[in-house]
C-alpha cells in the first residue's frame, strides 16, 4: 500500500454522490456477498437489525435507508467475505505479524475458529471451545481475581454486558472498565456532578422544536451521519447551529441529503453552521465564559433600563444553585484573556451570545472535542451553565446531548459494567445471585493499564475492542501487556492487541449483530440503548461467517460455567437458550428503566428508560442543577510554550476507531496516507517547513520520557496557529498515560503536547 499522499481537497459538501461514492469503495469488494443489501434495508429499524457503528437514534419513522456512509461501510465490513481461518495463523508467526499494519490485519476477514496461542511455534492454533473455556478457566483460577480485568468495548449488547458484568463479580472482579473510560466518561462524571444524570437529556424530537444548536467538538458527517438529517432539518426551519471547532469539517458546514433528488441532481445541500468558529484546543472553557459574560452584561443592560433581563430568573431560583458565584466570575472574567485563550474574537463571540439570547429553546450538542481533555470536565459544565442561564434543561427543544460513540456503550454502563461499585445495585446482586459481591473501587482504563505496567495486573479479558491499540502511551505499554499471565480475546476481527498477547492467550471468535443466533430456544435477538437513553430489539439475519462462531453471549457464558462453581441460581445454560430470561433478569435488577422489557423492546423508535433530569429533578449533592466556576480558563493539561504545539488526534471518515477501511479522508481532502501532520501554514513557514517534508513528532510534556512517532508527511491544512491535526490510533505513542480528564481520568487525546522534529531520529 502506497503511504504517499496528495492532497486534493475536496470541494463537495457532505452527503451526496461522494458518500455514496464512499460506500460502494468498500462495498465493491463485497458485492458477491448475498444480502447485503437486504441487511442494509432492515438497518435502524424496528424489529430489524441495529447498526453496530455509532449510537445515533432510530427513528419512530425511519427514512427508506435508515444508514449513513459509514454505518453501511460497518455492515458490509462484518458481513465480508473474506475468511481469516487457522491455516492463515499456520502461516504466519505472532512476531511477523506484528510488523502488519492495522488495515492489513482486519483485511483478512472474520475469524472463524477459537484459537489458542502456542509459544513453542509463536503461532494462534486451532482449538476446540471446551479446552479454551478449561483453559482459561484453569489460569483465572490461579490469578487473585482483583488482579483480573474485564474490559468491554461498546458493542455487546444489554444481555452479554449484564452477563459479563455479573460473571466478574462472581468470580470477585469489580475491574470492568469499558471503552467509554477513552471517550464519555468525562460526560458520566461530569454531568452527574452538575445536574445529576450521567447521560444527556435530548431526545429525537427535540432537535425538531430547537431554535439554536450551540456545537462543540464532534464531527457528524463522519461519526453519526444520520445526525446530519435532523440538523438539516432543523436549518430548513430557521434554527441556528454555532459550531465550534479547530478544523473546519465539512460536514457541519453543507449538507446534500442523499435522499433527496433534487438536491443531488443540483449538487446544492444546506448550509448547516450559521457561525463557524475555529476555537483552539482546549479553548472552549473561555470561549463559553465568553458566551456567559456577554449574555450577562445584555441582561443587566436591560434591566438597567427598565427592560426585562434575558436569564431565566424562576428557573435559576427555583432549580439551580451557585448562580451568584457563577456570575461574579464570569463578570470578573477579562476579554482578553478569553481571547487569547479560545482563539476567538470577543465581536464573534458577542454575536455567537446574541444567538444564544434571542433563541427561546437551545440544544448544547458535543463529543470527543470536548470530553478529551485535561480539563474536559469543566468544559462540559460550562456549557451546562450556558444553558442553565435561560432554564436550556427540561423544556421541550432544549437540553444537553452528548453523542456517544460506540452503538452500545452507553447501556453497558446501564447494566452494569462499571467499575464503580456505587453506580450497581450490588446489595441486590447480591440477595439475587446468592454471594457476596466485591465492594472496592475496580479499575477503569488508565488505572487498568497502570496496573499492567506496574505488575498488578495479570490478567485481562476483552470483549471485543481493541486496547492496546486504542490507549495512550502505546510503545511503553506493548512492552508491558506481555508479562500479564493470561489474555482473553472475544472478536470478530483479528488486530493488533490479539498479537501483543500475554504468556497463555486465546482468540475466541464470535457472531457479529448482523448474524443469526441460534441458541436451543432458537432464534435470538439481541437489545442495545442509544444515545437517547431508548432501547432497540436487534435481529441478525445473515448466515454466521463460520459454523464454529459463538454468541458473545454463549462465550461468556462458557467461561463463567468453566469458572465458577455450579450454583442453582447461576443458570447460565438457562440464560444462553433464551436471552428473553436475561433480559427478565436486568428487568429484575432495574425496574424502573426495564418494565415490560420482553413486550416493548421492538417498539418503534425504541423504548424511553426515562431521564430525571429531563423532568428537572435533579439527582446531585444538592437536589439542584448546580453552576459551577471553572478553575482554569484553558481545558489544555500542559500550557502553551514557544516550540510546542497541541495535537489534535483525529478520526478519518475511512475508520471506525481503530479499524481502518482504507485510507481516503474524503471530506476533509486527504488521500493515499494516514503517516500525516495537518498544520496551518504559518506554522509550517515559521518552523521552515515545506509540504512533503518527512518529520517526527516527540513528545513535549514535560516528564523528561521520551515518545516519538516518526515518518510523517507536513501537510498544510487550516488550522489555528499552534495547533496539529494527525490520526488517531497511529499517534497514541504519543500520549503520556496521566495526561488525562481530572475527574474522569478519560485521556486527553485532543490536545497533546508535542514538538516538531525535522529530522527522523
Ligand atoms: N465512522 C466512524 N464513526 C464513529 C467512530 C469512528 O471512528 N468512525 N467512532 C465512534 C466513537 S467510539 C466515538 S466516541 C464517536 C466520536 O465522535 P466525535 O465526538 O465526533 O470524535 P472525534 O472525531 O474524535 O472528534 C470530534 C471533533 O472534535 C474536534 N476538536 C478537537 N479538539 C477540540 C477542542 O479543543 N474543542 C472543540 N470544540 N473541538 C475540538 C475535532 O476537530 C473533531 O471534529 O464516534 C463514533 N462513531
Ligand atoms: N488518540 C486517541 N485515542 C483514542 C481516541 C481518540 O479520539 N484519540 N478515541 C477513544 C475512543 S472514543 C474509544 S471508544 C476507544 C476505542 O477502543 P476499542 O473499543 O477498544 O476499539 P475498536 O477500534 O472499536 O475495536 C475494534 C475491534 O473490535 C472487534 N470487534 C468489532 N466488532 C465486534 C463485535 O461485534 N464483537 C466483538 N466481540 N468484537 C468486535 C474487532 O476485532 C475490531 O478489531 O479508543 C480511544 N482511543
Ligand atoms: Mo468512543
Amino acid at each position: 500500500m502506497t503511504d504517499t499522499v496528495a492532497p486534493k481537497y475536496y470541494a463537495g459538501p457532505a452527503g451526496g454522490w461522494g458518500s455514496l461514492k464512499g460506500i460502494s469503495r468498500v462495498l465493491a469488494r463485497e458485492l458477491a456477498t448475498p444480502g447485503i443489501a437486504e441487511t442494509l434495508m432492515r438497518q435502524n429499524k424496528a424489529k430489524g437489525y441495529m447498526c453496530s457503528a455509532c449510537a445515533w437514534g432510530k427513528p419512530v419513522r425511519p427514512h427508506v435507508f435508515e444508514f449513513c456512509e459509514n454505518g453501511a461501510k460497518s455492515t458490509i465490513w462484518d458481513l465480508t467475505h473474506d475468511r481469516c481461518t487457522p491455516e492463515f495463523f499456520a502461516k504466519h508467526t505472532v512476531t511477523e505479524l506484528l510488523q502488519w499494519r492495522d488495515y492489513d490485519l482486519e483485511m483478512q476477514g472474520r475469524l472463524t475458529a477459537p484459537l489458542r496461542y502456542d509459544p513453542i511455534s509463536d503461532r494462534y492454533v486451532a482449538c476446540d471451545w471446551e479446552d479454551a473455556f478449561a483453559g482459561i478457566a484453569a489460569e483465572l483460577k490461579a490469578l487473585d481475581p482483583k488482579s483480573v480485568v474485564f474490559y468491554a468495548s461498546g458493542k455487546a449488547s444489554l444481555e452479554t454486558s449484564y452477563l459479563y458484568a455479573l460473571c466478574a463479580r462472581l468470580y470477585g472482579s469489580n475491574n470492568l472498565p469499558d471503552s467509554s473510560n477513552m471517550c464519555h466518561e468525562t460526560t458520566s462524571v461530569s454531568l452527574k456532578k452538575v445536574i445529576g444524570t450521567p447521560v444527556g437529556t435530548c431526545l429525537l424530537e427535540d432537535f425538531a422544536r430547537c431554535d439554536a444548536i450551540f456545537y462543540f467538538g464532534q464531527n457528524p458527517a463522519t461519526n453519526s451521519g444520520r445526525f446530519l438529517h435532523p440538523l438539516q432539518e432543523a436549518v430548513k426551519r430557521g434554527c441556528k447551529i454555532i459550531v465550534f471547532n479547530p478544523v473546519r469539517e465539512k460536514g457541519l458546514m453543507e449538507f446534500v441529503n442523499p435522499q433527496n433528488p433534487m438536491e443531488m441532481l443540483t449538487g446544492h445541500g444546506t448550509d448547516l453552521a450559521h457561525m463557524y468558529l475555529q476555537v483552539k484546543p482546549g479553548g472552549d472553557i473561555a470561549a463559553l465564559m465568553g458566551l456567559c459574560k456577554h449574555v450577562l452584561t445584555v441582561d443587566e443592560a436591560r434591566r438597567r433600563a427598565g427592560a426585562p433581563g434575558v436569564l431565566d430568573d424562576d428557573f435559576i431560583a427555583e432549580h439551580t444553585r451557585g448562580f451568584d458565584a457563577f456570575a461574579t466570575a464570569a463578570r470578573a472574567a477579562d476579554w482578553r484573556e478569553i481571547e487569547t485563550i479560545s482563539g476567538l474574537r470577543r465581536t464573534d463571540l458577542e454575536a455567537a451570545a446574541h444567538v444564544y439570547m434571542a433563541a427561546e429553546r437551545v440544544i448544547g450538542v458535543y463529543g470527543m472535542g470536548l470530553t478529551q481533555h485535561v480539563h474536559g470536565s469543566q468544559c462540559i459544565a460550562m456549557l451546562i451553565n450556558l444553558l442553565l442561564m435561560r432554564g436550556n434543561i427540561g423544556r421541550p427543544g432544549t437540553g444537553i446531548s452528548p453523542v456517544r460513540g460506540h452503538s452500545n456503550v452507553q447501556g453497558q454502563r446501564t447494566v452494569g459494567i462499571s467499575e464503580k461499585p456505587e453506580l450497581v445495585p450490588l446489595d441486590w446482586l447480591a440477595q439475587r445471585f446468592d454471594f457476596e459481591p466485591p465492594r472496592d473501587k475496580g479499575l477503569n482504563t488508565v488505572e487498568a493499564c497502570e496496573g499492567i505496567r506496574d505488575g498488578s495486573v495479570r490478567g485481562f479479558i476483552s470483549l471485543g475492542g481493541n486496547f492496546v491499540r486504542a490507549i495512550p502511551e502505546q510503545g511503553a505499554m506493548e512492552e508491558a501487556w506481555q508479562k500479564q499471565a493470561i489474555t482473553v480475546y472475544i472478536a470478530t476481527k483479528l488486530n493488533r492487541s490479539h498479537l501483543v498477547h500475554g504468556r497463555a492467550s486465546w482468540l475466541l471468535p464470535c457472531l457479529a449483530r448482523s448474524e443469526e443466533d441460534l441458541q436451543e430456544g432458537g432464534p435470538q435477538a439481541v437489545t442495545i440503548e442509544d444515545s437517547f437513553s431508548h432501547i432497540h430489539g436487534s435481529i441478525g439475519t445473515r448466515k454466521p461467517a463460520s459454523t464454529h462462531l459463538r454468541s458473545e453471549s454463549a462465550i461468556v457464558a462458557g467461561i463463567a460455567k468453566a469458572l465458577l462453581p455450579p450454583h442453582p441460581r447461576w443458570r447460565w445454560d438457562e440464560w444462553i437458550a433464551d436471552y428473553a430470561r436475561v433480559r427478565d433478569l436486568i428487568e429484575e435488577t432495574y425496574p424502573d428503566q426495564f418494565r415490560s422489557f420482553n413486550q416493548r423492546m421492538f417498539d418503534a423508535g425504541g423504548f424511553y428508560r426515562g431521564n430525571h433530569a429531563r423532568e428537572r429533578i435533579w439527582e446531585t449533592d444538592s437536589g439542584k442543577a448546580e453552576f459551577t466556576c471553572p478553575s482554569v480558563m484553558s481545558a489544555l493539561g500542559v500550557g502553551t510554550a514557544p516550540g510546542r504545539y497541541h495535537l489534535i488526534t483525529m478520526r478519518s471518515n475511512d475508520q471506525f476507531n481503530t479499524t481502518i477501511y482504507g485510507f481516503s479522508d474524503r471530506l476533509r481532502g486527504l488521500e493515499g496516507s494516514r503517516m500525516i501532520l495537518l498544520i496551518g501554514p504559518n506554522d509550517m513557514a515559521r518552523e521552515g517547513l515545506c509540504a512533503g517534508d518527512v518529520v517526527s513528532l516527540v513528545s513535549d510534556a514535560g516528564d523528561d520520557v521520551h515518545r516519538q512517532v516518526s515518518g510523517l508527511m507536513v501537510t498544510p491544512f487550516d488550522l489555528p496557529a499552534g495547533c496539529l491535526g494527525g490520526y488517531y490510533p497511529e499517534m497514541n505513542p504519543l500520549i503520556p498515560l496521566w495526561y488525562h480528564d481530572e475527574a474522569s481520568k478519560t485521556p486527553a487525546s485532543k490536545s497533546v503536547p508535542v514538538r516538531i522534529q525535522r529530522k527522523p531520529i
